[in-house]
């Protein structure tokens, strides 16, 4: 992309509204725009972090055996009076009528019409175990939504629902997830934590949270230094084996938000040096609920000898836009983002520090030609603005590599690298450069 025709409408200052680092960098980076309280727009750059993310956590969901759906945002309130919780969720559903009288809202979260499209067309435990996934826009008239993405009314989230026989095979499916949960974030590069947590209006007995360490955290969390050493399951993990002892491994070490915190517990099981109590921010949350849709809405299927039994299911979400977020939270400097490399919006930021000199130019124009031809995500500061300026725009935007190409370096044949996570900046031949990034 050329950013002479890009739409990326930087901010040289601090926005006023802006209380968190992250919600800060994505207003300046040109990222996103509030279109009212806990509502926004994405602009070309933020809508490009935010598809890769969604595909990592895609990707994972299908390896685990998840399939994807799309459920409508919009939902008939019938469907809730059902289950119970139409008149629970109180103020945080946002309620429609249309316009024949009929009451709808806009879903907070998808329980009830999955379990719905179950119930329509699965009648035997022979078409069990189903997992069905959607990535689809939420709201929740949240009372305080604050710190941009985090905390939004409006918010893109990862909600996956299983339904199977009985307890054993449904704790089967919650491992698959929890283990998924592991790799999306690791290959997210976050180390997100899962802690035992409330299970709030989803309801249900099991629940994990994953957690971000981070200062800017909304929650309190109590956990065993250990986590953040630990190794995730690699991409050969085999989800049709038993992964209880990836689970036993990640949850027999302390870890809790203060919801459920107990101070004795903390203290007797994690050695003083050991214990680690900080904020974080919840990425995903995970729930078994058993039969409590299910059984309401009449999701049965026959078992083995025959009997109509309703399903056993679980929940399983992950806030993706608030990733967004969260991992500007967890890398970033005073200079702006610094983009893991497999979430960054470009690899490359090319920079022609000479937009008026023919042979920078040509450089440049050939540079961005050859990474375009070998797939390579290129963002080219082909303006006509200062040096400072497209050093300190490159920063704020958190691509990996900067590539700056300018007069005094093509006549000895040099260009610079930097890489922006460590600040290094190296002269190099191009050749070398290039193969450096890949090429
Ligand atoms: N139905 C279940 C699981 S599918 C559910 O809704 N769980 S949840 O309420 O915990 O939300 C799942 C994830 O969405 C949370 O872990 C969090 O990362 C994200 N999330 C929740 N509320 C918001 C919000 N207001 N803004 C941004 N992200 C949110």
């Amino acid at each position: 992309m050329r950013l002479s025709a890009y739409f990326l409408p930087t901010l040289k200052e601090n926005p006023t509204e802006a209380q968190i680092v992250s919600h800060r960098y994505m207003l300046r980076a040109g990222m996103i725009r509030q279109a009212t309280s806990g509502i926004y727009s994405w602009l070309p750059l933020g809508l490009k972090v935010l598809r890769k993310i969604e595909q990592i956590v895609r990707e994972e969901q299908n390896r685990a055996g998840a399939l994807e759906i799309l459920m409508p945002t919009i939902q008939p309130a019938d469907l809730w009076r059902k289950s119970g919780r139409y008149d629970d969720y109180g103020k945080e559903m946002l309620r429609i009528q249309d316009r024949h009288g009929r009451d709808m809202l806009y879903g907070p979260t998808n329980e009830e019409l999955v379990t719905e499209i179950f119930a329509n067309s699965v009648k035997s435990y022979k078409d069990l175990p189903k997992n069905l996934y959607h990535i689809q826009w939420k709201f929740r008239d949240e009372v305080r939504p604050r710190f941009g993405v985090m905390r939004g009314r409006e918010f893109f989230m990862k909600d996956a629902y299983s339904f199977d026989i009985d307890f054993e095979a449904s704790k089967a499916a919650y491992n698959r997830m929890f283990v998924s949960y592991l790799r999306t974030f690791e290959r997210l590069g976050l180390r997100a934590i899962p802690m035992a947590a409330d299970t709030g209006p989803i309801g249900g007995e099991l629940s994990h949270e994953f957690i971000i360490l981070a200062d800017t955290g909304e929650s309190e969390v109590f956990c065993h230094s250990d986590f953040l050493e630990k190794a995730s399951p690699s991409s050969a993990v085999d989800y049709s084996s038993d992964l209880q002892p990836i689970v036993d491994d990640w949850t027999s070490i302390y870890a809790a938000t203060d919801e459920i915190y107990v101070q004795s517990d903390f203290e007797d099981s994690v050695p003083e040096d050991k214990r680690v109590q900080c904020r974080g921010i919840e990425v995903g949350h995970i729930f078994h609920f058993g039969t409590k849709y299910s059984e309401p809405m009449g999701a049965t299927v026959l078992n083995k000898e025959g009997q109509n039994v309703p399903v056993f299911m679980g929940s399983y979400g992950i806030g993706v836009s608030r990733l967004l977020g969260a991992i500007i939270e967890a890398s970033h400097d005073e200079n702006g983002i610094i983009w893991p490399e497999a979430v960054a919006p470009y690899k490359v930021g090319l920079i022609n520090l000479k937009v008026k000199d023919e042979a920078c130019v040509k450089a440049c124009d050939d540079l961005y030609q050859k990474f375009n031809s070998a797939g390579v995500d290129v963002l080219y500061d082909d303006r006509d603005t200062s040096a400072g300026g497209k050093f300190k725009d490159m920063d704020l935007i958190g691509v990996p590599w900067q590539l700056v190409i300018g007069p005094r370096g093509l006549k000895n044949g040099v260009v610079e690298l930097k890489n922006r996570k460590t600040g290094e900046k190296e002269e190099m031949s191009l050749e070398a450069a290039l193969s450096k990034l890949g090429l």
